[in-house]
């Protein structure tokens, strides 16, 4: 009974919800674009991205979760990232950047996905962001806003 409360305890400060299982999703390098582009998980879970040659993985600071930790790695490296928060993480590799080599992470529970990626696209016009409008949108069709009934 106290390890359980133990358990309990350690899994509350982690932030991984007791009961479910963390789990790793696997992201490879493929030609120019992550694969696959899109993942949805949950805190907790661990995003492993594999294959990196000839590739490297960062995150992007205006579409990142506040507070996360930022993901830089070196060239061709494999790389474990944890996700501690709630939030939309968008990334690039900065190798194939001009290539629009984009992903993004979506985590379960996040409030207004929608909201978080249609302000991500208006922050895209921007000549220094443009290259990850093509994967935003993608991100738009899968969590549209909702139709404003006047
Ligand atoms: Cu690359």
């Amino acid at each position: 009974m106290i390890a359980y409360r133990m358990l309990a305890l350690a899994c509350l400060l982690c932030g991984v919800p007791l009961g479910g299982q963390a789990q790793t999703y696997e992201i490879k390098g493929e030609g120019v674009r992550f694969q696959p582009e899109i993942i949805h998980a949950r805190i907790g879970d661990v995003i492993a991205f594999r294959k990196m040659v000839p590739h490297a993985v960062e995150s992007i600071d205006a579409m990142w979760p506040q507070g996360a930790e930022g993901l830089n790695s070196s060239l061709g490296a494999d790389v474990d990232y944890v996700i501690a928060t709630e939030g939309v993480y968008v990334f690039r590799c900065p190798q194939h950047w001009r290539a629009r080599m984009v992903g993004a992470i979506v985590v379960d529970g996040t409030e207004d996905v929608p909201g978080i990626v249609a302000g991500m696209l208006e922050n895209a016009d921007s000549e220094m962001l443009k290259p990850a409008k093509r994967l935003l949108k993608r991100l738009a069709v899968l969590y549209p806003r909702p139709v404003e009934t006047p």
